[in-house]
């Protein structure tokens, strides 16, 4: 304790944590006084906290959920969880890797529908084949009724859910932010970030969730979603039309990216053809052309952090313009027409709006090929 490196100051992964989830709530909220509000805040926080800072956690405080309504999730072997509170969040340091995964025998019924539920889940995108099959393994069935409360905010993380089917309203500091109607999933955060729940989430309707352990989460899912977020998150973070979805909905927009790269004077898009998505810039330069008279006609170029491919996507017409990679090779985050409605809805606004200036736009380059055809 008396070297010198105990000395510095450094801040630590919780309070960063508690500050950023006090942040979110307060910009949700827009409380008049931040001050009568941080009290109110940390003092709830305080109430709903299920065990104390540091202290090792034993059985009886990972009771979940499926405990209450006598649904007992399988004892797992080498179950070494602390404090979530304690442990400093670095999945590379993490060793839930060992230890048994839980199987949950399944109809060929059951299964089926689970394969259904999960077939939209983004976090499992980048799974391998394996892995897929021990996830779907690892899931249990839990009903829910109306009223119920699958998830209280400030609470320990337990499980992850996906949603069969039911209406589900989530809430921040008992203010409505969210709803899930018969499809997504909740509950990761906690779990991915080694967290108190971030908020309440309570069956609306009668309903089906698909659910999963911490440990098996954290073993499988863990380290994939946790290097996909911390990939995208700088890119996401740059693009300013992005700015307009709150820093979950950007996660869920990581989650959803598949990176695609192309050498100088590939066609990325082809003008005329069927839109299946968009895409942003994360590595290197493209050149946006337009044809003219049996030519193609340099209309922009667009680096790092810029856009293409949307208004397609918005306008539901066929691409306006063909785009090629320039200058070496380029990498792209492309995220694909589903996901693009799915996720993209709160930037609509701005998404019209960088529209309307191709379309003034368009009107001076008319004028510019005009010219050129005079000379
Ligand atoms: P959890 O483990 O923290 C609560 O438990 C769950 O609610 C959380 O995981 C998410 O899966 C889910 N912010 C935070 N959590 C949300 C949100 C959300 N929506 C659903 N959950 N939003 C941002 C609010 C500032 C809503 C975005 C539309
Ligand atoms: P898309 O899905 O139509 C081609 O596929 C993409 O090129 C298009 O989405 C835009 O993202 C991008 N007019 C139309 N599309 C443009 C333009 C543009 N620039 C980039 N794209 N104009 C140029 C503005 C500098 C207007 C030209 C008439």
């Amino acid at each position: 304790m008396s070297s010198d490196s105990s000395r510095r100051i450094q801040v630590p992964e919780e309070l960063k944590e508690v500050l950023l989830q006090f942040s979110i709530a307060y910009l949700v909220e827009q409380p008049p006084d931040v001050i009568d509000y941080a009290a109110d805040y940390f003092n709830k926080l305080q109430a709903n906290r299920p065990a104390p800072v540091n202290q090792d956690h034993s059985q009886d405080d990972q009771q979940s959920l499926n405990s209450q309504d006598g649904e007992e999730p399988p004892v797992m072997q080498n179950s070494r969880r602390k404090s979530v509170f304690a442990e400093a969040y670095d999945p590379e340091a993490d060793d839930d890797d060992e230890g048994a995964t839980a199987i949950f025998p399944k109809t060929d019924e059951q299964r089926s529908r689970l394969v259904e539920s999960v077939k939209n889940v983004l976090l499992f995108r980048s799974l391998e084949k394996e892995q897929m099959n021990q996830v779907l393994d690892a899931m249990f069935e839990r009903k829910v009724q109306p009223g119920d409360y699958i998830i209280r905010q400030g609470d320990d993380g337990d499980n992850f859910y996906v949603i069969e089917s039911g209406i589900y309203k989530v809430y921040i500091n008992d203010k409505h932010i969210n709803t899930y109607n018969h499809t997504g999933l909740f509950g990761e955060l906690a779990l991915l970030y080694n967290m108190p729940r971030a908020a309440t989430v309570q069956a609306e309707t009668n309903g089906l969730l698909w659910a999963m352990d911490r440990q098996t989460f954290r073993r499988i899912l863990l380290k994939s979603a946790f290097k996909k977020r911390k990939m995208y998150e700088e890119l996401l973070n740059n693009v300013p039309m992005l700015k307009a979805l709150q820093n979950y909905e950007r996660m869920n927009l990581a989650d959803a990216l598949i990176t695609k790269s192309f050498e100088s004077g590939e066609r990325i898009i082809k003008q005329g053809d069927a839109a299946d998505g968009m895409y942003f810039i994360e590595e290197g330069t493209v050149s946006v052309r337009m044809d003219q008279d049996d030519a193609e006609v340099e209309i922009s170029q667009l680096g790092k952090g810029q856009y293409f491919g949307e208004l397609a996507l918005v306008t539901h017409r066929p691409r306006a313009a063909s785009v090629y990679a320039t200058g070496g090779h380029v990498r792209l985050a492309s995220l694909d027409v589903v996901c693009f409605e799915r996720l993209m809805g709160n930037c609509n606004r701005l998404l019209q709006r960088g529209i309307s200036d191709y379309r003034y736009l368009e009107e001076d380059l008319r004028d510019y090929f005009d010219n050129l055809q005079l000379n």
